[in-house]
């Protein structure tokens, strides 16, 4: 059929989540034909998801050359897969199968960078200025796109490396899970690559100080779960860098003896797995920590690309948004909580049972589109801004 007819077909099943156990008990049973058959049905219909969803974005964003390249990305991809609609899992469709989810993977490697890339080009379209309601409908958007894309890349990878034939299967791991992921090695190991750069831009760096608390008895040391270790690794390097450079520039690069280390405690409860890293960089003020998540405040054309201070650890940009994803993916999330003078404490979150850990997934439907027309909300509370405060109310009595 037309690429539409199948658009509108696939686009009207909803995506099915799969918890981490779910992925745990497919891996472990591992059947390449089932995986075969569920994915030739669930990839078409997440991509197709999402491509009804690009569509409503707004002209000027959609119409840039970067986004028009993102979006062909997706229909190729589409294409690709819907070559198995009615294909029987013989050996040689699950050989080819299996090496064009290789390539699907590494036509989207670069859709975030180049969604970046558009909204820039947007700006300067518009002159620099882009108005709240499409500024909000952008981050909403996003936010959805690469959700999609993150669990995208997951059915991919965990078909690819479980059936794919990869050297390292006999490890513990199943496909990219690790079924006793060490939460304070994937600590370590980010707090040493981000060390890295910082000493390497700042001459200096602050040091690591790891709790561990568990509250279940007979949980022993060290703390393990069932996770993707790339994807905590990417929240924690993220927060790392984050906290290292608010560190050093608060305290100074020169007296490194002084920097006060980084906290990090490791807990587990019935519910919640909780990673919290305490710097004492200073905080940032309450007003900024929702900032930190938008794409449009991220790309803001950065002014101070000769200050060599802010270049560095490259901090925010579409890092922080992401990683909260990484973390909302499997149902948990990341908080800041600042301390304005002080410091700030990042705390992700994690479900601690795999069974509570399922996909959170967006859903194309028609109540979609009413997010893309009016995404800010009427004004229920008072508000400095629009409101007559009471020195301009005493005055104008
Ligand atoms: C800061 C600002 C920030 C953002 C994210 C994580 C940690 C920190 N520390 O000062």
């Amino acid at each position: 059929g037309s690429l539409a007819k199948m658009l509108d077909f696939y686009s009207g099943f909803n995506p099915s989540p799969l918890s981490i156990k779910q992925f745990m008990d497919f891996g472990q049973n591992a059947c390449e034909k089932k995986s075969y058959i569920f994915l030739r049905k669930e990839l078409p219909v997440r991509l197709a998801n999402i491509m009804k969803e690009i569509a409503l974005l707004p002209d000027n964003l959609l119409h840039t050359r970067s986004v028009s390249e993102v979006s062909s990305w997706y229909v190729k991809s589409f294409e690709d897969v819907l070559i198995y609609e009615k294909a029987e899992p013989t050996h040689d469709n699950l050989q080819k199968f299996v090496a064009d989810l290789d390539l699907i993977r590494n036509r989207h490697n670069d859709v975030v960078q180049t969604m970046a890339q558009g909204v820039i080009e947007m700006k300067e379209n518009e002159g620099g200025q882009v108005d709240a309601p499409t500024e909000s409908s952008i981050q909403y958007f996003l936010d959805r796109l690469y959700m999609s894309r993150i669990s995208i890349r997951m059915l991919i990878n965990q078909h690819t490396l479980l059936f794919g034939g990869n050297p390292h299967a006999g490890g513990r791991h199943i496909g990219c899970l690790d079924p006793a992921c060490d939460l304070s090695d994937v600590v370590r190991d980010a707090y040493e690559n981000a060390r890295f750069l910082c000493d390497q831009y700042y001459l200096t760096s602050p040091a690591l100080e790891i709790q561990q608390h568990s509250s279940e008895p007979g949980d022993n040391l060290p703390i393990r779960t069932v996770y993707v270790p790339s994807h905590l690794y990417y929240m924690l390097f993220e927060l790392f860098k984050n906290s290292m450079r608010a560190v050093v520039e608060h305290h100074g690069h020169d007296n490194n003896d002084t920097l006060p280390p980084l906290k990090v405690a490791i807990c587990k409860g019935k519910e919640d797995i909780c990673v919290k890293i305490s710097d004492q960089g200073g905080g940032i003020p309450r007003s900024q920590t929702d900032q930190l998540f938008k794409y449009m405040y991220s790309t803001a054309p950065q002014p101070s690309k000769s200050d060599l201070h802010t270049v560095p650890l490259a901090g925010y940009g579409y890092g922080l948004p992401i990683s909260r994803l990484y973390a909302r993916y499997f149902h948990g999330d990341i908080v800041l909580l600042s301390c304005e003078g002080f410091g700030t404490d990042a705390i992700i979150y994690l479900k601690a049972l795999s069974d509570e850990a399922n996909e959170l997934l967006p859903i194309f439907n028609k109540t979609s589109s009413k997010f893309y027309r009016a995404t800010v909300p009427t004004g229920d509370w008072s508000n400095q801004s629009s409101d007559m405060n009471a020195r301009q109310l005493s005055a104008s009595i």
